[in-house]
């Protein structure tokens, strides 16, 4: 069971305690039920590999994220049947490219011994994307080692107009990462080394293709931590978060990756190598050039390698899980938990009872409180353990007493806390088994918040299987996720324009963190003004003149 979702707190390296606390709404009552001290495992025996197995033609390598989400998701006979992106958008045109030839082929061989997949089998999961929705037709994968492998195929693809898509771990939930038509996948799964660690600043300096447990493993032996955190760590490559600018469970706590990454080194179209991997916390010499390579999806460039501040690692780790009546509980509870809880908040998450049912009924997950219309799961990161407890117990005194919230949780060893945090982060997995899903992902201000979750419920009646409401309330970022009995226009029609209409008419985001990729990419004028789209398409321009950099993706030009 461990081995099957992430080992969140053997991260933690230094010894956490917890104090289990039981709470009755009719008794009002707090009793702390036992305290114990976990001395946390060593984290190498624990970690997610990468699996290789000799499949078929050549070695493959297996992506754990499906190893530990879905047994059947990464097969290729489930690959096989999501249907051709270019067949679900007969109106989509391929673009003015070329199409990859024998010499090309030998060419890219030649560059890369042994390093060109060409086996159809292979590439049917790099052709697909996780959610089994987006699948295109790629002939070849080619895997570079080196930044200078990488300026030297761009620089081939740029000359033939072969255009490109870039891959990390393949863990995008918006089409981006695999090919519309036959685009060459550029894979950074090789480029996985890291460069250095300085344990004095805290910063780390590796290529774009390393996997994010593998480095907060790494971080982890110097007492730092990587600041950010996802559901998909086991499987996606910084190179990968940095290209969404991946928000996840941490950025309440640590901020945006526009902080935290310090420099970046990206190639553009023509082979040219921008270095910006800086180490650097203060540079005002003029723009900031790397920020834009940061949430471009892979469309202005490929980063190859990437520098990152990261934290110490917490000392003291708390996680409760609280059942509430009402939404506006959560955020009473939000509100009382800011206040009160301060610097050592690190998560604030949210879930409702659809999504509790989900990932009881397919994954066997438990309640850990029993039934509530809403759940919330506090996360506090400090330095010292007897204050962090006792700020964490007084904040929960108050929120039972006032009724703000009904029942909790606290989780008194390093298992408790991995079963806790499982009820939120599998929630992507268990909405899979669910029917077709329509994933969206949008910030907007709390009072709209979860009221248009009960208005998707309503409007999808009779139509969708079912509308959920989740995410990273902390930040504003709501995952409204809506299941039906397959993928149709008819439902999609539904749910878009309208959720974006709505979301635009509150000044909200309609991707907080997922990014635009090939589903939303059509819909970015309801999050951006059009002198800004028209900046952004100059900017593309300047960047990629030739449009080879992942096509039909983010921005039109
Ligand atoms: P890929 O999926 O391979 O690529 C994503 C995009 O980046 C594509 O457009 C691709 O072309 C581009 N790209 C990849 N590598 C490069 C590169 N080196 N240079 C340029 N462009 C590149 N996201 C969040 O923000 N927060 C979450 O909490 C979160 N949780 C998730 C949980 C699950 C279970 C899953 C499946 C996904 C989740 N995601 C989340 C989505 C998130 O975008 C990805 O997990 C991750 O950031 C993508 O990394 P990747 O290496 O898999 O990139
Ligand atoms: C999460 O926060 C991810 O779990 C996935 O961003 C969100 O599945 C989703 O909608
Ligand atoms: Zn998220």
């Amino acid at each position: 069971m461990q081995s099957m979702f992430c080992n969140r707190c053997l991260r933690h390296r230094t010894c956490v305690s917890q104090v289990r606390v039981m709470y009755s709404s009719q008794s009002q009552k707090v009793q702390l039920m036992s305290r114990l001290r976990t001395q946390a495992t060593n984290t190498s025996n624990v970690r997610t590999q990468l699996l290789s197995l000799r499949m078929g033609c050549q070695q493959r390598r297996t992506n754990p994220i499906f190893l530990r989400f879905s047994s059947s998701s990464s097969s290729s006979s489930v690959s096989s049947k999501v249907r051709l992106t270019a067949e679900m958008y007969p109106g989509l045109k391929r673009g003015p490219y070329a199409v990859l030839s024998d010499a090309d082929a030998t060419f890219f061989e030649d560059l890369l011994p042994g390093r060109v997949i060409t086996c159809p089998s292979e590439l049917l999961g790099h052709n697909t994307d996780w959610m089994n929705i987006c699948r295109g037709s790629s002939q070849i994968m080619l895997k570079p080692k080196t930044t200078d492998e990488v300026s030297k195929i761009l620089a081939y693809c740029n000359e033939r107009r072969l255009a490109v898509v870039p891959q990390g771990g393949n863990t995008g939930l918006v089409g981006g990462s695999v090919p519309v038509f036959d685009e060459v996948i550029l894979s950074t799964a090789l480029m996985n080394n890291i460069i250095s660690l300085d344990k004095n600043s805290g910063v780390l300096v590796c290529q774009a293709g390393c996997i994010l447990e593998t480095l907060d493993n790494y971080v982890a032996e110097k007492d730092l931590i990587m600041p950010l955190d996802l559901g998909a760590k086991g499987s996606c490559h910084i190179g990968g978060n940095v290209a969404t600018n991946a928000g996840g469970i941490r950025l309440l706590k640590y901020g945006s990756l526009h902080g935290s990454v310090l420099g970046v080194e990206a190639v553009l179209a023509d082979g040219r190598v921008i270095d910006c991997l800086s180490s650097l916390r203060k540079d005002n010499t003029g723009y900031d050039m790397k920020q834009l390579f940061i949430g471009a999806e892979g469309t202005l460039g490929m980063i190859t390698a990437v520098s990152i501040l990261c934290p110490q690692r917490p000392k003291s780790v708390n996680v409760a899980f609280l059942g509430c009546s009402s939404f506006n509980q959560v955020l009473e509870t939000l509100k009382k938990t800011k206040t009160l809880l301060g610097e050592v908040l690190s998560a604030y998450e949210f879930l409702d009872h659809e999504c509790m049912h989900l990932v009881t009924k397919y994954l066997g997950l438990t309640n850990p409180v029993g039934d509530y219309p809403f759940y919330v799961l506090i996360e506090t990161s400090g330095s010292n353990e007897s204050h962090d407890q006792e700020k964490l117990n007084h904040l929960l005194d108050v929120v039972m007493t006032d009724g703000s919230v009904e029942n909790g949780t606290v989780a008194m060893d390093t298992t408790q806390m991995q079963s806790l945090w499982a009820v939120r982060e599998r929630i992507a997995e268990a909405l899979q088994h669910d029917g077709a899903v329509y994933k969206y992902d949008i910030s907007l201000p709390m009072d709209a918040y979860y009221k248009i979750v009960e208005d998707m419920r309503e409007r999808m009646k009779g139509v969708a299987i079912r509308v959920v409401g989740y995410g990273h309330v902390g930040d504003g970022n709501l995952h409204l996720n809506v299941t039906a009995p397959e993928l149709s226009i008819k439902v999609l029609d539904l749910i878009e324009p309208y959720l974006f209409e709505v979301t635009e008419k509150n000044r909200g985001s309609i991707s907080a963190e997922h990014g635009l990729g090939f589903k939303k990419k059509n819909f970015i004028g309801y999050s951006k003004k059009p002198e800004v789209v028209s900046l952004m398409k100059d900017l593309k321009k300047i960047f990629d003149p030739n449009g080879i950099l992942n096509p039909y993706k983010t921005i039109t030009v």
